[in-house]
Formats: structure tokens, C-alpha cells, sequence
């Protein structure tokens, strides 16, 4: 089976992709190749964090590699968190981060939001991106245990349920980073 190196630290990402992958791929993630770094995301955009990370893996590796950044664009905090969206209230912890989002949508009427991931591909020293968005609204309240993140707030349009509700089989018909994945997985194929 081929093997394509995803640069995350994140179990949840590495097991919704390892799902999209179907078996197709062998997915190694940073622990499987002895990185223990945890690599800078400086950049400003997702594009350009994507790309921090997959090019880290691919200069320090010499392995084929992709990495994706992701985060919630919220429309009336301005689109933020956006690429902050991992330590929006100052800290690494996923509930502290929605709760502290939810307090500055407070009485707010818009709860308009999107979810985006961009993935970054290194692959024969090319990078190619592929891009996903899935729209949505926050709920005022958390609900849910499934996923990750701001899973429990977020509703995807046309669904009563939020992202936390559903199982990873059902949020990977159509989240962001499927959107994305399905993009990749396209362009992977078409090289075989
Ligand atoms: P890696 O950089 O190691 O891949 P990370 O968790 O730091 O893992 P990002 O830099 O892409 O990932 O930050 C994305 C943050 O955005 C993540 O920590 C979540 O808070 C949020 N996020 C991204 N995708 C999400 C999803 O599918 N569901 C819920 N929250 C998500």
C-alpha cells in the first residue's frame, strides 16, 4: 500500500482522513515518523500555515507529505477566530476555546460562521493546494460529544444537528475537511 505522510499532531484529524482514505492509503502522522516538533504556524493565512507545515515535514523528511490548517470563521467576530481558532481564548483546550467564543457572540443575532480547511500537498518538491468550506450558524449552547473543537457549536447548514452530534461517518459526507480531502484524493488518483 502507498504511504503519504500527514504532518498533524491532531488523532482526530489523522482518523476522520485515515476514514476518507478507505484503505486506499497508508497515512503516517508526525509520531509515526519520529517528529516530535511542534511546528510553527506563523503565517497569516490558512494557505500559508498549511504550507509551514508540509514544507517542514518534506525539507526535514525528505518524504512526500501533506498538512492541512483549519479553523472557524465566525461573520460578526470579523471572521476570528479564523487561523487562531486551535488557542482563540489564550490556551490549547477546546472547551475553554468554544466557551470563550460563545461569550463574545453574547445576545449577538448573526450566528452566521464557516467552517475551512486548506491542505497543503509536497510532492516531488511541487506544492499544490486544495481548499474546503462548509457554511453553518453557532447554537448558543454546546451540544454533543462526537469530534473535536468547536464541533458542539457549530450546525451545518441544512441540518438540525451540530457537528458533535453526528458520527465521524456522517460529518465526513460534508464537512470542510472532507471537501478538501475529496479534492486531494481526486488529484492523487489521477497520477496513478
Ligand atoms: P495540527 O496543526 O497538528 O494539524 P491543530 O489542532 O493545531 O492540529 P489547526 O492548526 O488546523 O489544527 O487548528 C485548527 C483548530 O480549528 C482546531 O484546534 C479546532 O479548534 C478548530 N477546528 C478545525 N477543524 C475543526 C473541525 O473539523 N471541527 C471542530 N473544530 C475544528
Amino acid at each position: 500500500m502507498r504511504s503519504l505522510v500527514f504532518a498533524t499532531n491532531n488523532q482526530y484529524k489523522t482518523a476522520e482522513v485515515n476514514k476518507l482514505l478507505e484503505g486506499k492509503y497508508e497515512v503516517l502522522n508526525l509520531s509515526d515518523i519520529g517528529c516530535e516538533t511542534d511546528i510553527p504556524e506563523t503565517g497569516s493565512s490558512f494557505a500559508e500555515n498549511a504550507n509551514l507545515k508540509s514544507h517542514y515535514v518534506a525539507a526535514n523528511y525528505q518524504m512526500d507529505c501533506f498538512a492541512d490548517d483549519s479553523g472557524l470563521e465566525v461573520e460578526a467576530l470579523n471572521n476570528e477566530p479564523g487561523i487562531f481558532s486551535a488557542r482563540y481564548s489564550g490556551v490549547r483546550d477546546d472547551r475553554t476555546n468554544l466557551l470563550f467564543l460563545l461569550d463574545r457572540l453574547k445576545g449577538q443575532v448573526n450566528r452566521a460562521a464557516r467552517f475551512k480547511t486548506v491542505i497543503s500537498l509536497v510532492q516531488g518538491g511541487n506544492t499544490f493546494l486544495f481548499e474546503g468550506v462548509i457554511e453553518g450558524t453557532i447554537r448558543e449552547v454546546p451540544v454533543g460529544d462526537q469530534g473535536f473543537g468547536y464541533d458542539p457549536i457549530f450546525e451545518p447548514q441544512g441540518y438540525e444537528q451540530t457537528f458533535a452530534e453526528m458520527s465521524m461517518a456522517q460529518k465526513n459526507e460534508i464537512s470542510h475537511r472532507a471537501i478538501a480531502m475529496r479534492k486531494l484524493i481526486a488529484f492523487l488518483k489521477e497520477q496513478v
